[in-house]
């Protein structure tokens, strides 16, 4: 047993996951993984590899175990279908705190057909529901931290900076304004990012009719690979997704920049996102269960990102960094093609969090990372391979200019 309590990482395996259990560990906490490993399987699916060469689980652990003399433990079962594993696991450990990022979380992924759309909503749904439902029959107090992300708001241009979760608004009552807090009106983008916002509905429910103490953490895209604790050894290294469902823009930029492949901008590359450094991920998530919402408080939200860039000014960044080439492919999401985002993260930062922002050392240090590992890229699975919509075309080859075709159906009422 260690000083801090213990901590139940769901998912723990994965990009966020695994970097955050080794974290807990070193910062003193006792740390139980579960994982199904489904992850390690999509990417036989998608025939590609984490660019990085991972170790298996047992080796992971292991090697943590030699290096700082903590034990991890690992159990490999499904959350979203052996709920009495989850039940039995909660009521051995008695944690203080279960991070949950154990869904499927690529967008891209999520629209490729029928079965992945139904398996990333059985997947996502069962599995946060099972937590929840087990964490009230164990009737333990524990504290859920999530991962979401910022996609539950929407990527329009909002006309305001994005609050943390809920949205002050005055309602007229018998001629008088009231103020109130709703949550944020809900606007996803892709089946992966509707499951968030279903989630979001689930601890609202779970917070009120059983009073559960939760954290929802809507995340940025997060970037980087590796931590100070994933540095401390070849065998601890962080994955790295860098095909076209799993990669996320700034890492794939970073990769195709070392590997010599153009920089894949979709559109006209006008679309504004949220980043996080992983680093900061995992300091996040530890401010996060060191500041748990009260028993009777609402669920707790914080907005995880620490910055906002438009997806053309990254790849403009590191072309004048590298000399890369940028390319333009026919969006294959339907997504506005220019946005405007601002984003409040005060909550973080009045916790102490001093945030990582874009640097030519940490760019350079991913392409570093991705440069001496792109003998294990496949250059095929780089270019766009699934579509929001069958009418919308999957282009394979780019052009040097860019192609603006804006695939949203305008519907009444919609933003
Ligand atoms: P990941 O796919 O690398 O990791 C998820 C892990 O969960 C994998 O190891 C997978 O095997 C496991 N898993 C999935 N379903 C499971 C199940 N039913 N039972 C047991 N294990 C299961 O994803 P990630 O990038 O680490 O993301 C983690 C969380 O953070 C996700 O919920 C994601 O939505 C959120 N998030 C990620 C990013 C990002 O840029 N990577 C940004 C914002 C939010
Ligand atoms: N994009 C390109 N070229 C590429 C890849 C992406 O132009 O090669 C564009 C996309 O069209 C999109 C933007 O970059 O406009 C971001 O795409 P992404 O794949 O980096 O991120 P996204 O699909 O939104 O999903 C990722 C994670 C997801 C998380 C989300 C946080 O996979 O788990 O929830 O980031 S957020 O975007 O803030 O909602």
């Amino acid at each position: 047993m260690s000083n801090n309590g213990r901590i139940i990482v769901l998912g723990g395996d994965g990009f966020c996951g695994w970097p955050t259990a080794l974290h807990l560990s070193n910062a003193g906490y006792d740390v139980t993984i579960v994982d199904n490993l489904s992850r390690r399987k999509i990417d036989i699916e998608l025939g590609a590899e984490s660019l990085t060469p991972i170790a298996t689980i047992d080796t992971r652990l292991d090697t943590w175990e030699e290096i700082s003399g903590k034990r991890i433990d690992f159990r490999y079962f499904n959350i979203a279908e052996e709920y009495r594993n989850l039940v039995d696991l909660f009521a051995e450990i008695e944690p203080q705190a279960i991070i949950h990022f154990a869904e499927q979380r690529a967008a891209p992924y999520s629209m490729k057909t029928p079965s992945h759309k139904r398996y990333t909503v059985d997947n996502n749904i069962n599995g946060t529901h099972n937590v929840l439902c087990a964490i009230v029959e164990t009737g333990l107090d524990i504290h859920l931290v999530h991962l979401g992300t910022m996609g539950v708001y929407g990527y329009g241009t909002a006309g305001m900076a994005i609050p943390e979760g809920y949205l002050g608004v005055k309602v007229e009552v018998e001629g008088q304004e009231i103020p109130i807090d709703i949550p944020y009106p809900p606007h996803p983008g892709s089946i992966y990012h509707m499951t968030k916002t279903l989630d979001a509905l689930l601890f609202y429910y779970y917070n009120k009719n059983d009073g559960l103490r939760i954290t929802d953490l809507h995340q940025g895209v997060v970037w980087g690979t590796n931590t100070e604790e994933t540095r401390l050894h070849p065998a601890l290294i962080n994955r790295f997704d860098y095909e076209s469902d799993y990669g996320t823009v700034l890492n794939r930029f970073l990769m195709q920049a070392a590997i010599g492949h153009p920089l894949t901008v979709y559109g006209t590359g006008g679309q504004t996102r949220a980043f996080i450094n992983i680093q900061d991920t995992v300091r996040c998530i530890k401010l996060a269960v060191e500041n748990a919402p009260m028993r009777g408080e609402r669920v707790k939200i914080f907005n995880q990102a620490t910055e906002t860039h438009r997806v053309r000014g990254l790849a403009e960044l590191i072309a004048g960094l590298t000399g890369a080439e940028i390319r333009y492919y026919v969006d294959p999401r339907n997504e506005s093609l220019e946005n405007e985002l601002v984003v409040r993260n005060d909550q973080f930062l009045a916790l102490g969090l001093n945030p990582i922002t874009l640097s030519e050392g940490l760019l350079t240090e991913v392409i570093e990372v991705a440069a001496r590992y792109k003998d294990r890229a496949r250059s095929a699975v780089i270019p766009p391979a699934s579509s929001w919509r069958a009418d919308i075309p999957l282009d394979k080859e780019g052009s040097s200019a860019p192609v603006a075709v804006e695939h949203v159906l305008q519907v009444a009422g919609g933003r």
